[in-house]
């Protein structure tokens, strides 16, 4: 395609990650000329820039992947319980050759801006390289954690080592060997590379700001036998999947704390922590998310753990949640984390007690003094939820640009799917919705990718050129979503999940906390009653 050319399409979908990829097959499927643009060289999105060492996902394998074609589910075979980075790509590589969805999404594309043209009712898409697009219908399949964010550390142009933020790994990978390594941040991406590298490097110095909460990951290989009975269980799995809080194959437990003796309640934990998985932050105890007397009990059974693991009593004491409470932050799984802090050649610097002040040629300055460094590792997460989508110069009817709306009004999204004033665009994963943080990214990515199909095929079939949500049910879904957020325990605590990791940015929950069960619902009675919130014109 020349620089010049404009190329127009039924429904442009920006971004070929796991949602985008879905979104692409759902549209073709009824028949629309859709068009994929993608920044990366490849399919996969989250997976194909989070390359770093140790990166592997957290939901299982049978929770985390598409449910649409039966053929695909058989022929699959997971060979763990949580896959590593690279089997994910591979997965949504063998999907994309399957149901060939390449001939459709043209690479090393990022879209710089997209304008709404109201007398047509189309979007104009622009690219880096000043290639046109346009198509009736925009969604933005362009990831929740996408947007690397980078700290503000004077000096780093005069550091004469490497640095690579997580999410922009090379594709060659590194070699640690004889280096002098450093890890800022100590999220879940934090723990991976950590755990990871600590056995490769000559020394680890891990800068910690926030202690984490993690659990144990038990992560069993999957043989043939195992596929075969996960299998078995695909279609209530599919089912269930839709109809939890999380999106995964576990929900809130029945029993409740206050009904418990101590001995019980110790017990139940274990059961749950036993089973080295995300279930223990949702299924234990759900009033943690509320109940400030059962969080802290919750949070003090997690922070013994993990002076079970450290050698030095003071050591473990720095490594441990102490200002915030259990399941208020995302909780990473871990393997050998904690242990590592063990090791003679991996030094922990806790920065709320000595802060970063500058880096230098050699490596980074703190109040106590420099560390020599060959590379630095930001591990510093992601401007969450909104970056992706304010990085693209989106400008709806008369002109209004979503970032200066947003900056304005604060995050407003009917459903988290559409905003009023931006006719015919659609999001998957952004905030408002609980695909933003609280549920497993296929459950609720396939949900939206199905319930925009549909409203797509619904716009089109009654002639109307363009829908938008109405600014009164907008408004109606940013007071539900504060009012559910204001009733939980994590309004309280500094995390991406509240915008505090980026300065500047409102601090709001960003992600709907009704459930995804309770949010398919609000979605398909939206649909049932003929969109009957949204303006068609
Ligand atoms: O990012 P984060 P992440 N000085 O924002 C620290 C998903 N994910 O990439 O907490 C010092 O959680 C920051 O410190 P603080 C998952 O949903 C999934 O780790 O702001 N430190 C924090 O420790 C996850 O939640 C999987 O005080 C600084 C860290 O950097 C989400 O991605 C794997 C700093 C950032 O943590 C994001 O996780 C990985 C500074 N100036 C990720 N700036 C799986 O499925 C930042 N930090 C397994």
């Amino acid at each position: 395609m020349s620089s010049s050319s404009s190329s127009s399409f039924d429904v442009l979908v920006v971004g070929a990650g796991l949602s985008g990829l879905y979104q692409l097959h759902q549209l073709r499927e009824r028949g629309l000329r859709v068009r994929g643009l993608e920044a990366g060289t490849d399919v996969a999105g989250t997976w194909y820039w989070n390359r770093y060492p140790g990166a592997r996902c957290d939901s299982t394998a049978e929770c985390y992947q598409y449910w649409f074609s039966d053929e695909l589910l058989n022929e699959w075979n997971w060979s763990e319980r949580y896959p590593a980075q690279a089997e994910t790509e591979r997965y949504l590589n063998y999907v994309a050759d399957k149901f060939d969805l390449r001939r459709d999404i043209q690479f090393n594309t990022r879209v710089s801006a997209a304008d709404f043209v109201a007398a047509t009712g189309r979007w104009t898409l622009t690219t880096q390289t000043g290639e046109h697009f346009d198509a009736q219908f925009l969604v933005l399949a362009t990831g929740g954690l996408s947007t690397p964010a980078l700290p503000s550390i004077a000096g780093f142009e005069t550091f004469q080592g490497s640095s690579f933020h997580t999410g922009r790994w090379p594709h060659e990978g590194l070699d640690f060997t004889g280096k002098r390594v450093g890890v800022i941040g100590t999220g879940a991406t934090g723990i991976q590379v950590i755990q990871t590298i600590a056995p490769q490097v000559e020394h680890l110095t891990v800068f910690q700001r926030t202690a984490t909460y993690a659990i144990p990951m038990r992560n069993p290989e999957y043989d043939a036998a195992r596929m075969a009975e996960l299998r078995q269980s695909y279609p209530a799995m599919k089912e269930l999947v839709h109809n939890t809080f999380t999106g995964n194959d576990y929900d809130f437990g029945t029993v409740l704390f206050s009904d418990l003796t101590p001995a019980e309640r110790e017990e139940r934990l274990w059961t749950y922590w036993r089973d080295g998985s995300l279930k223990f932050w949702v299924g234990a105890f759900g009033e943690l998310f509320a109940d400030q007397t059962v969080n802290d009990y919750v949070s003090d059974f997690v922070r013994a753990r993990i002076r079970e693991r450290v050698q030095d009593p003071q050591l473990a004491a720095k490594l441990s949640p102490k200002d915030y409470g259990f399941g208020t932050r995302r909780v990473p799984l871990e393997s050998g984390y904690f242990e590592t802090f063990n090791r003679a050649n991996v030094t922990l610097v806790d920065t709320t007690e000595t802060p970063l002040e500058c880096f230098t040629a050699t490596g980074i300055k703190t109040r106590a003094g420099e560390h020599a460094l060959d590379v630095m590792i930001f591990a510093t997460g992601f401007d969450a939820g909104t970056g992706a989508l304010t990085a693209i110069d989106i400008r709806g009817r008369e002109g209004l640009l979503l970032r200066a709306a947003w900056a304005q009004d604060g995050v407003r999204a009917w459903l988290g799917l559409q905003v009023h004033g931006f006719p015919n665009m659609f999001m998957i994963m952004a905030p408002l919705s609980p695909a933003a943080a609280f549920c497993n990214v296929p459950t609720c990515s396939q949900q939206q990718a199905d319930w925009i199909a549909n409203c797509i095929t619904h716009t089109r079939a009654q002639g109307s050129k363009s829908i938008e949500p109405s600014a009164q049910a907008e408004a109606a879904w940013g007071e539900h979503h504060d009012e559910l957020a204001n009733a939980t325990l994590v309004p309280k605590t500094k995390s991406w999940y509240m915008g505090t990791n980026i300065a500047g940015k409102p601090r709001r929950l960003l992600a709907y906390v009704g459930g995804a069960s309770t949010y398919r619902h609000a979605c398909d009675k939206v649909a049932a009653e003929g969109y009957r919130d949204s303006v068609f014109s």
